[in-house]
């Protein structure tokens, strides 16, 4: 037997946000974010799209209506920007640090299906996410039209219309309905934003506890057709 400690530190938690436009996912996440830091967790905030890299550029001025690109084309490109981002998600989370990541596989596959194009299913949508780091929660947000519509209307971009977000609504129960039973978890984000993040810190306290039970991190499968 060797001599040397064998210490295995607790790998992070890997923890998404969801939900609509207006739902509150970024400043959450910011605070979530700074909560964890303040009680010593290594932590680390990132959202999708990246826009920063040469594939997120692409999707940035797909976004602001800038280019126009073929629905399925710019559905792989959101998803490689996840591929370009995965590895080092692995690495931060094996590392001990916490990740939280705002909008994930779940947008991905529920906007671009969203679009209604006949060759672009929901279960089409998901196949370039099989394999992907698979989220230990996803906390998504929900908020009703009315909220969402109080908060300040839509931006500019792609997908901020009324019929868009309708129909991005009903597959996000779509798909979570389809996802492993327990991986998501329903936030009323219609609350105060201290009511919320009171319910947000207590899962991700949840979550950042229970990573040795659930083991090593897991990846997406396939979802049932
Ligand atoms: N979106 C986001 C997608 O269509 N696919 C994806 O894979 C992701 C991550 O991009 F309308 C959409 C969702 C939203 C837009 O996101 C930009 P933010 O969070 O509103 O910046
Ligand atoms: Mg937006």
């Amino acid at each position: 037997m060797s001599e040397r400690t064998n210490f295995t530190q607790t790998r992070g938690a890997f923890i998404v946000v969801e939900g609509l436009d207006r739902a509150g996912k970024s400043s959450q996440c910011e605070h979530l974010r700074d909560y964890l830091q303040e009680l010593g967790h290594a932590v680390k905030y990132i959202r999708f799209p990246d826009r920063t890299t040469a594939i997120g550029k692409l999707i940035d001025g797909y976004l602001r209506g800038q280019s126009q690109l073929d629905d399925h084309s710019i559905h792989l490109l959101f998803s490689a920007n996840r591929w370009e981002i995965a590895r080092l998600i692995e690495e931060d989370i094996a590392n001990g640090i916490t990740v939280i990541v705002d909008r994930y596989s779940y947008s991905g596959a529920v906007y671009s299906a969203a679009k209604g194009n006949p060759s672009l299913s929901l279960d089409w949508a998901w196949q370039p996410e099989i394999g992907l780091p698979r989220p230990d929660t996803c906390l998504f947000l929900r908020i009703s039209p009315g909220e969402a519509a109080k908060r300040g209307g839509f931006g500019v971009e792609r997908y901020e219309n009324e019929p868009m977000q309708s129909r991005v609504r009903e597959l996000f129960q779509t798909l979570f309905d389809l996802q492993p039973n327990g991986d998501t978890q329903f936030i009323d984000a219609g609350r105060s934003f201290q009511e919320v993040s009171e319910e947000i810190r207590g899962k991700a306290a949840d979550c950042i506890a229970r990573v040795g039970i659930i083991g090593p991190l897991r990846k997406f499968a396939s979802i049932p057709a």
